[in-house]
């Protein structure tokens, strides 16, 4: 994954955590994202979500698919485990790393199109096995990476940088998450960090599989192509003598709102989402009236944000397969690998 080495100056009065670390220490490499992108604020969020919560980072094991969005990781805790898989497999990964260390915090980190179009399969299963591990999807409505086309979340009528029209249904990865009995349900905005860092904290210290939806900006798609002052225009009249790509800067969208408060946001090309966050008397812990919740405020043209649905009392996968406490690498040898004759003996009892 790309990133630049970041120089490392710590100055002497930074907050230290309960482990002596600065939040320098949760940092990764430098992003080389689009100078806005939504996906660096989650970034911010979970650089401070992990050293509020003093996380040693070398008990982490961050995962990934393909996409902007799982490049990301590469952006903070440099000091823990990390693996980037093949597009949509990240939840594979993440499987094989649970059964392998249930010391380590598992987070996944994944876009629209890594999870709801190619593996979307692969993301229903991790919900129905309650995976212990929090998985963020950064949410954009595009393939990013590959230059802007619709995913799966693209909402009807929303129009791609070329000015053609999406007329087909989204998939909500909450309401799939809640149909598919998910034991922790949120949905975020990524410029409003007082509401997403309590959140990546909550899901953090879920016991089973906790999903964020964080609805992240995708500033260089949502650039239209139709204007003479657009980067598509003017190239079209410029004879480059090398071949490279420049992408305006633009400001991270903020949103700061109460419980219960409606927000509109306006995106980078003017387009506008309205955000609803959930009131104080919300319950989330009846699956059946939030699912009708976020359908009633969808039909409304609002997306609800918070944390819609927890079940604390379903077990995890370990709890499910019941699964060895002790990571592997700490087991006898004896135990990990019993030797040909109990190989052989489980295949006679196969046949
Ligand atoms: C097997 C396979 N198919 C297709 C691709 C091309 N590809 C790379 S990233 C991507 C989509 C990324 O979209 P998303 O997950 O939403 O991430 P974003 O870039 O928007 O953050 C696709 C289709 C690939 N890398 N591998
Ligand atoms: S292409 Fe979009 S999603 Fe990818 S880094 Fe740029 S702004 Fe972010
Ligand atoms: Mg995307």
């Amino acid at each position: 994954m790309t990133s630049i080495v970041k120089p490392k100056i710590v100055h002497k009065g930074l907050h230290r955590n309960k482990l002596g670390l600065t939040i320098r220490d949760y940092e990764g490499g430098m992003s080389t994202l689009c100078a806005g992108c939504g996906h660096d604020s989650i970034t911010a969020a979970i650089v401070q979500a992990f050293f509020e919560l003093d996380v040693p980072p070398h008990r982490v094991a961050k995962m990934s698919g393909i996409g902007c969005s799982s490049k990301t990781p590469a952006y903070f805790l440099g000091a823990s485990h990390g693996f980037n898989s093949v597009h949509g497999r990240m939840p594979s990964i993440a499987t094989g790393a649970a059964a392998a260390n249930r010391e380590l915090y598992l987070l996944g980190v994944s876009g629209d199109g890594d999870s709801l179009s190619i593996g979307l399969g692969q993301f229903s299963h991790a919900v129905r096995r309650n995976l212990d591990m929090l998985y963020i999807i950064e949410n954009n409505g595009v393939y990013g990476l590959t230059k802007g086309q619709f995913s799966a979340s693209a909402d009807v009528g929303s129009k791609a940088k070329k000015g053609e029209v999406n007329e087909q249904q989204p998939i909500d990865p909450v309401q799939m998450a809640m149909a598919q009995g998910g034991t922790f349900v949120a949905r975020s905005f990524s410029g409003d960090k007082e509401q997403l860092i309590p959140l990546i904290k909550a899901g953090i210290k879920h016991e089973g599989f906790a999903l964020i939806d964080v609805l992240s900006p995708c500033v260089t798609f949502n650039d239209h192509e139709d204007s003479t002052k657009s980067y598509a225009y003017t190239r079209q009249f410029f004879h480059p003598a090398i071949h490279a790509d420049y992408v305006s800067p633009a400001e991270e969208i903020k949103a700061a709102y109460d419980k219960g408060e409606l927000m509109p946001i306006e995106l980078h090309d003017g387009s506008k989402i309205l955000l609803r966050k959930i009131s104080e008397d919300y319950s989330v812990h009846n699956r059946g009236a939030a699912i009708d919740y976020i359908r009633a405020h969808h039909r409304r043209g609002e997306v609800v944000t918070g944390l819609l649905y927890i079940d604390e009392s379903e077990p995890d996968m370990h709890g499910i397969n019941h699964t060895t406490s002790v990571p592997l690498t700490d087991l006898p040898f004896d135990v990990l690998c019993p030797g040909s004759e109990a190989l052989a003996s489980v295949q006679r009892n196969f046949r």
